[in-house]
């Protein structure tokens, strides 16, 4: 493989302004950055990037300085055309990390530009989450992920929010943290970044003030330790998908937890051996781990750096293309393949090419029998959504969704990335979260 290009100068000053105690991060060696490559790949050659997903794509290679001026502009198009015309449709932190993701770096003649009609709307959207927790039973219209994403881009684009209402929602019992009872490292870790960001703009005059700033440093304290306590064996937070945003918030948090809870080396070595087995080949999966990679952070966003661009940029067209998914083979497999709903279960076994993805399965079998077997998908940031399987549909009113198994494990990926093998007994079935 031939790797003729080089991150642009300002990346490797920035490798070596991370704070000791957090990671060796990279040599500066060429060889290092090559194990960024795939990443870089997949975000800047894929062609669905459009919407939401060209906002995570555009808010992570900026962070990283990695972008040219034309891949930027195109990115750039990309997020304008969701945030001018599609701005009514949506969610609340949709339209964060869009705002974050065009005010994620500024070259020296717009640094004043804060969107402040984009902040207005978002903050008429949080309020919309607010109110609908209040009418359903604590549950907002989307996730607290979103809602901590809203947070930190009204903090940092200083947009109006209640510091008082962020504390009291935030606390970490609230059940929006978990889903099935398990702790949701990647909501976890982004509400510590919102979290320290608020406690960055508080001064701490007023009496409510000090008790806001009380109840904050505990509760990002206490979300460090949940996101630690998820700590495996091989070094990653939660999952391979929630580790580049809990490292983003061990990374503003070390005064937080000690030392020698967190082997941040470790935690790299594995990430760059998931790198290289494929892990990462959706976009937006991309595009949440490799800030962390460069040492850098959400909140690094507006600090005036400017876009890095130059001669040593990245050239993107010199670098080979990876495969998406391993080819289809010719060889057929059988699958298992069950809808549950409750107590009614409908199963079927299916043949398909060795090679297939979940979806196909699922078509598969629809085809066979499309009254128990029907559903519908939507395409989201990570590929398509199950939203409903005969006629039922999630609704996060009631925490409903429908949830993927294996063997009666539930998967780690979609539909659209989940490779099936021989024998699988895969399930959807109607969860609550
Ligand atoms: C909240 C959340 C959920 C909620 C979504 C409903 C709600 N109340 O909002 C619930 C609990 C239902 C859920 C379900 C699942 N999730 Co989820 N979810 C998240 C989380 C924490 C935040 C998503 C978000 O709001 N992003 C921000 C907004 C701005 O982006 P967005 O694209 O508009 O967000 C929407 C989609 O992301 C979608 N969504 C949520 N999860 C998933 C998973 C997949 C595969 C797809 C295609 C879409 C999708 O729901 C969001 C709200 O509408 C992410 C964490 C992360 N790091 O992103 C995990 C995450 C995206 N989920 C993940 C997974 C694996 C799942 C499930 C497949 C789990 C399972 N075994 O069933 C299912 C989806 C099954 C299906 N029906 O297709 C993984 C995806 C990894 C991957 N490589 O694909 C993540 C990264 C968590 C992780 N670390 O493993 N999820
Ligand atoms: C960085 O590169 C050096 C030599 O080029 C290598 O020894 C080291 O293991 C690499 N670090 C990582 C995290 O890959
Ligand atoms: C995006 O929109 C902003 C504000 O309307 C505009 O100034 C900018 O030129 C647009 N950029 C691109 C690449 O379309
Ligand atoms: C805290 O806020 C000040 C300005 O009020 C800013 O200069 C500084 O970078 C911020 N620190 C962090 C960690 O965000
Ligand atoms: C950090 O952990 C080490 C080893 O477990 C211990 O010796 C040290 O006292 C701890 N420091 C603090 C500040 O808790
Ligand atoms: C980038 O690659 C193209 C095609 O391989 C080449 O023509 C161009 O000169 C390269 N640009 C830089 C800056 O290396
Ligand atoms: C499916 O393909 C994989 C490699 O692509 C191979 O290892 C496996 O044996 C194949 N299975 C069948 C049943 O053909
Ligand atoms: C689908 O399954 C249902 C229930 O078992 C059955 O009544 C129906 O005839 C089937 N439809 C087809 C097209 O096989
Ligand atoms: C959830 O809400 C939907 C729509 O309001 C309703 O159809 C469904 O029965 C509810 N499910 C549960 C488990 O409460
Ligand atoms: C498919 O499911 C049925 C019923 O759950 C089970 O008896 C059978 O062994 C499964 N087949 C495979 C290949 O796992």
């Amino acid at each position: 493989m031939r790797q003729s290009h080089q991150l642009p100068l300002l990346g490797l000053l920035l490798f070596s302004l991370i704070p000791r105690q957090l990671c060796e991060i990279f040599e500066v060696s060429k060889n290092n950055y090559t194990d960024l490559n795939p990443l870089i790949n997949t975000m800047i050659n894929s062609k669905y990037t459009k919407g939401i997903q060209a906002a995570n794509v555009l808010l992570s290679l900026r962070l990283g300085g990695i972008l040219n001026q034309c891949q930027e502009q195109q990115l750039v198009q990309q997020v304008n055309l969701t945030v001018y015309y599609k701005a009514s449709t949506l969610t609340s932190g949709q339209l964060a990390l869009a705002i974050l993701a065009l005010g994620a770096c500024k070259t020296p003649d717009e640094t004043s530009i804060r969107y402040p009609n984009l902040v207005k709307n978002l903050r008429n959207k949080f309020k919309a989450e607010i109110k609908n927790m209040g009418k359903h039973n604590g549950n907002p219209l989307t996730n607290y992920y979103q809602l901590s994403l809203d947070v930190l881009a009204l903090c940092l684009f200083r947009g109006k929010f209640s510091i008082t209402q962020v504390a009291k929602i935030f606390e970490p019992g609230n059940k929006n943290f978990y889903f099935q009872g398990q702790f949701s490292v990647d909501t976890g870790a982004m509400a510590v970044l919102a979290l320290t960001c608020v406690k960055n703009i508080t001064n701490g005059k007023k009496k409510t003030d000090v008790e806001n700033l009380n109840n904050i440093n505990n509760h990002i304290k206490s979300l460090i330790e949940k996101i630690l306590s998820q700590k495996k064996e091989n070094g990653l937070l939660g999952n391979i998908y929630s580790t580049g945003e809990a490292m983003q918030a061990l990374f503003v948090s070390s005064d937080y937890y000690n030392e020698s809870k967190w082997d941040c080396q470790q935690t790299l070595d594995t990430v760059i051996m998931e790198i290289h087995k494929g892990a990462f080949r959706i976009p937006t999966a991309a595009a949440q781990i490799l800030p962390a990679l460069m040492g850098k952070t959400y909140l690094n966003v507006n600090k005036d750096s400017p876009c890095v661009y130059g001669p040593g940029d990245f050239n993107i067209s010199t670098v080979e293309p990876i495969t998406v998914t391993p080819p289809l083979s010719p060889s057929q497999i059988q699958v298992n393949y069950s809808v549950v709903i409750i107590e009614e279960t409908h199963s079927t076994t299916v043949s398909v090419a060795n090679g297939s993805v979940f979806l196909d399965v699922m078509e598969a079998a629809q085809k066979e029998n499309a009254t128990l077997f029907g559903f519908t998908v939507e395409e989201r940031s990570w590929g398509p959504y199950i939203t409903s399987v005969q006629g039922l549909t999630a609704n996060n009113n009631n925490r409903t969704f429908w949830e993927l198994l294996n063997n009666g494990q539930p998967l780690d990926q979609g539909v659209g990335s989940y490779i099936v093998h021989e024998g699988d007994n895969l399930e959807v079935r109607w969860s609550t979260y």
